[in-house]
């Protein structure tokens, strides 16, 4: 028997290997462990193709169903105006509703309390909207802030969209701030003064 068959037959016969000093003694596989628990969820996958047109439906007008819920809407909406008109607090010119909290704050302060509320500041765009607002000045004794601000050169007005005004009902002589007034109130008679933006005037909001 040669040297490296000696080697392979103990190998064989036992078991057991040295590696690098350290001993190894190999055994039968042990029984399989748990699964692990599921992977996340994929990413969506492709819209998928566009499906077959549905049945013909019926035109609007002959859709009973759809004609009760627009009739219940129009009952509502007009119960609501019904009562905001009642109060006093809404006025309506054309397409246009003006309406106040009764509340006086600062331009800015004003403009946010109009945003929140889905409207803006109100903005009189011709003689029939500038009385409305009027009567909201009167009937509350505050001058309000419009939605009109200074811009370059001084003197010179645009709306809060950075058009320039178009209608206009300045009181005589102004605007005279040149620059140091930015903001637009209204007086009691309904003419416009250039003021500091600073000052409380009443909310009054356009929607
Ligand atoms: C007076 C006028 C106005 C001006 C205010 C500011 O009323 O001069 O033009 O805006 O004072 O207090
Ligand atoms: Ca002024």
């Amino acid at each position: 028997m040669t040297l490296s068959s000696l080697v392979l037959f103990l190998t064989l016969l036992v078991p057991s290997l040295i590696i690098g000093g350290m001993e190894l003694c190999s055994g039968s596989a042990g029984i399989p462990g748990t699964p692990g628990a599921p992977g996340l969820p994929g990413r969506d996958g492709r819209d998928g193709v566009k499906g077959d047109p549905g049945p013909p439906g019926l035109p609007a007008y002959l859709d009973e169903e759809l004609q009760s819920v627009l009739q219940d809407f129009r009952q509502r909406i007009l119960q609501s105006m019904g009562v905001l008109n009642l109060q006093g607090t809404m006025l309506q010119v054309g397409e246009k509703i003006f309406s106040t909290n009764g509340q006086s704050t600062n331009f800015q302060g004003i403009n946010e309390t109009c945003a929140k509320a889905g409207g803006s500041i109100a903005t009189p765009r011709n003689a029939e909207e500038n009385s409305a607002i009027m009567s909201l000045v009167q009937k509350y004794n505050t001058y309000a802030y419009l939605g009109i601000t200074e811009g370059k050169p001084p003197g010179k007005f645009y709306y809060l969209n950075g058009s320039p005004v178009e209608y206009t009902n300045w009181y005589s002589g102004e605007p005279a701030g040149k620059g140091r007034e930015s903001c637009v109130e209204m007086y009691k008679d309904g003419t416009w003064n250039d003021r500091s933006c600073l000052q409380y005037r009443l909310t009054i909001c356009e929607f």
